[in-house]
């Protein structure tokens, strides 16, 4: 089934300088159908990861999103939102596949580069706050 899915460049890497390695590693695997970089609102990121909220790391995860410009990416493809998680890597950098983007470009469990939709309702929630 094509998908559209919901890639975010988080503070960490568009400050590290690799938006262009990162996007270089999904163009050529999704069909870019949005591009935009903008810095988060406090209200937008607690919005945005409403779903963790009450959990040890929401706050600083919130004060992180918006420390800085992030840059949103709508991709779209067949089976999108599972290949994304896969070409993103494991949560926790150290843990992520050799080759995936968060091996390459994360720092630690919370800034780690990228964030991607995990299921067809979270890209759904996700998309608007980018993409209108
Ligand atoms: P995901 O981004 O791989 O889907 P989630 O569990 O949905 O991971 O967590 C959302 C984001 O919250 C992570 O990408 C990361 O930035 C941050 N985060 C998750 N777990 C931790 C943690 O244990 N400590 C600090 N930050 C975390
Ligand atoms: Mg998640």
């Amino acid at each position: 089934m094509v998908e559209r899915t919901l890639m975010i460049i988080k503070p960490d890497a568009t400050a590290r300088k690799v938006i262009g390695d990162i996007i270089s590693m999904v163009e050529d695997k999704f069909e870019i159908r949005g591009i935009i970089m903008k810095t988060l609102t406090v209200e937008e990121a607690r919005e945005f990861y409403a779903v963790h909220k009450g959990k040890p790391f929401y706050e600083a995860l919130v004060e992180f999103m918006t420390s800085g410009p992030v840059v949103g990416i709508l991709l779209e493809g067949e089976n999108a939102i599972k290949r994304l998680r896969e070409v993103v890597g494991a949560t926790d950098p150290k843990k992520a596949a050799p080759g995936t983007i968060r091996a390459k470009f994360g720092t630690d469990v919370q800034r780690n580069a990228v964030h991607a939709s995990d299921s067809p309702e979270s890209a759904g929630y996700e998309i608007p706050f980018f993409f209108k």
